[in-house]
């Protein structure tokens, strides 16, 4: 086998967004497009000291064709082991952890997370680094500026591997294991939770539950872990076969898009519990019988009850939300007597928190939930951690979300996306609300005063990186908030995404409909961002 050196072109367009480099599969498929940037991340991270590189996917249209490349650039580029999920599969949680468990110096993984797959839809490349979290944007920036300068490329000829025999295989000098996708994160998760008594909830004759893998990547590890280990019954395992296309559906789990689900859960003889998780498997979504869990508020209740579950009973050492994310587990924090750091959106930004032992659990709005025991967002550890709070405590989803209100208040939260709008006009927007953020404080909208307004910035306590502007923040008050900034995972136009929240003490109360008690919020946000007039939209295209 010989290794062949390709002349390449830049390509201008490769700057990794929130979550790796997410574009449609048909620029992906561009000559050189894919060989470019994974050349521009060998030439960034050192691949040549021995080491081992983890690689795998969601299982997405493009996703073995882009391995088999990949795996040969890495041949050529002399990296010495590559631990392949079989199939091309890995979750994104589960490459987290086989990076850690393996010690490898790094990750490829190969998403575009809850994006649409199929040959018109996305794919993505994400380089996750040795603590097994997303590389930090000091690297995703190097591996950019290479990207803009590279004129060429090392590939080694050769036949494909074989994704699904048993390996090792050599390509060149380099060794390719082909790992089972399932098996270091099933047992980090029987290390974490009480699979005992789990097993005896899920086999009980009173208690039904629902797991939607949303034809994506999850499928395989809900069948181990929920069928195999705990006794599941197979009914309450739905689109479980992983597909490219995710079944033509958009595998995001939110109240939209994962609908049959909601609907069999909004029943008032439904099941106990359902929940489901996205194409790449890190997001959750947790419902209760006519009961939704808002990511912010599951963040809090893990965090106020983590004592109960195996994996933390010995307590917490801190938390940390996106700045999006509501404040419900600030308070949880607070009476615990623990830190919350509020860091910018994207999981990277918890990873020095998470190295330096200064937070045990984090979350963000965008249904990511997740902790110490691996680096990235995990949708099935937090659907097992409310499993066990169930399990645990005797009680039901919404009696937990309830008791918990009452005991720290009701935060209500709901964010307004408005997708694929003009990028112009949404930039136009954030940049006329950011000239008025001065004038801001002191004014009045409606029944609402205004008391801060800032556009986030954020300084890493570990390192002292800084990260400007990162999101329109105004306070008002009592304790309420507007947030408004634009997407960094889409492929099309631009998203704007509003972030709307309120603080309510008071119990009688609580069942309000969100939409109602954050009217007032909903129609500052409309004034002051002029969301009409910049983007030629009347009304979100989902809420959640
Ligand atoms: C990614 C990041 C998350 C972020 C989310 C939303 O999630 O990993 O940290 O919160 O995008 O980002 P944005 O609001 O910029 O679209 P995922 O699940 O897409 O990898």
């Amino acid at each position: 086998m010989t290794i062949k050196p390709i002349e390449t072109r830049p390509f201008d367009d490769q700057r990794p967004g929130t979550s790796g480099l997410r574009k449609k599969v048909r620029v992906f498929e561009q000559p050189h497009y894919l060989e470019n940037f994974i050349q521009s991340i060998f030439d960034v991270v050192d691949a040549t000291a021995g080491g081992t590189l983890v690689l795998g996917g969601d299982g997405r249209y493009y996703n073995r064709e882009a391995i088999q490349v990949i795996l040969r650039i890495a041949a050529a580029n002399g990296v010495a082991r590559v631990l392949a999920g079989r199939g091309g599969i890995l979750s994104t949680p589960a490459a987290s952890c086989v990076i850690r468990e393996h010690g490898a110096f790094g990750g490829i993984i190969l998403s575009a997370s809850h994006n649409p797959g199929g040959p018109d839809a996305d794919f993505g490349v994400k380089y996750n680094i040795g603590n097994g979290g997303p590389a930090p944007a000091d690297v995703t920036e190097r591996i950019y500026a290479r990207s803009r300068e590279i004129d060429g490329y090392r590939i080694l000829e050769g036949d494909d591997v074989d994704l699904d025999g048993a390996g090792p295989f050599m390509l060149g000098e380099t060794r390719v294991e082909i790992i089972d996708p399932v098996a270091d994160y099933t047992s980090l998760m029987e290390k974490l939770f009480d699979f005992e008594r789990l097993r005896e909830m899920l086999t009980g004759a009173d208690f039904a539950m629902r797991f939607d893998a949303m034809h994506a990547v999850n499928g395989p590890y809900a069948a181990e872990i929920f069928g195999a280990r705990l006794g599941a019954p197979a009914a309450s395992l739905l689109r479980c076969d992983p597909r490219p296309d995710f079944g033509g559906l958009h595998p995001d789990p939110n109240l939209k898009y994962a609908k049959a689900l909601v609907d069999e859960l909004f029943d008032p003889a439904g099941p106990n519990f359902g929940a489901a998780t996205d194409g790449d498997g890190d997001r959750n979504m947790i419902l209760g019988r006519e009961f939704f869990v808002t990511p912010s508020d599951s963040l809090a209740v893990l965090a106020a009850n983590a004592h109960l579950v195996p994996g933390y009973a010995d307590g917490i050492a801190g938390v940390a939300r996106s700045m999006p994310t509501s404040g419900a587990v600030d308070r949880v924090a607070e009476k615990l007597g623990i830190d919350c750091y509020e860091t910018p959106t994207g999981w990277k930004f918890f990873g020095n928190l998470l190295d330096a032992g200064k937070i045990t659990l984090c979350g963000e709005e965008s249904f990511g939930t997740s902790s110490n025991h691996v680096r990235e967002k995990d949708g099935l550890w937090a659907v097992l951690f409310w499993l066990n709070l169930l399990a645990a405590s005797g009680r039901s989803v919404s009696e937990l979300v309830t008791d918990h209100w009452r005991e720290f208040g009701r935060t209500f939260y709901s964010r307004h996306d408005y997708e694929g709008v003009d990028s112009d006009g949404a930039s136009a927007m954030i940049t006329a609300l950011r000239d008025a953020l001065p004038s801001l404080p002191g004014r009045r909208v409606g029944d609402l005063e205004i008391v801060s307004a800032d556009d986030f910035a954020y300084t890493d306590p570990i390192d002292g990186s800084v990260a400007e502007n990162q999101g329109i923040r105004i306070g008002l008050a009592g304790g309420g908030r507007v947030v408004m900034r634009l997407s960094g995972t889409g492929t099309e136009g631009a998203t704007l995404r509003v972030y709307l929240e309120s603080h309510e003490p008071d119990p009688a109360r609580h069942a309000r409909d969100p939409q109602q008690a954050l009217a007032a919020q909903i129609a500052l946000a409309a004034e002051l961002a002029r969301i009409e007039h910049h983007t030629g939209r009347d009304a979100p295209t989902v809420i959640t």
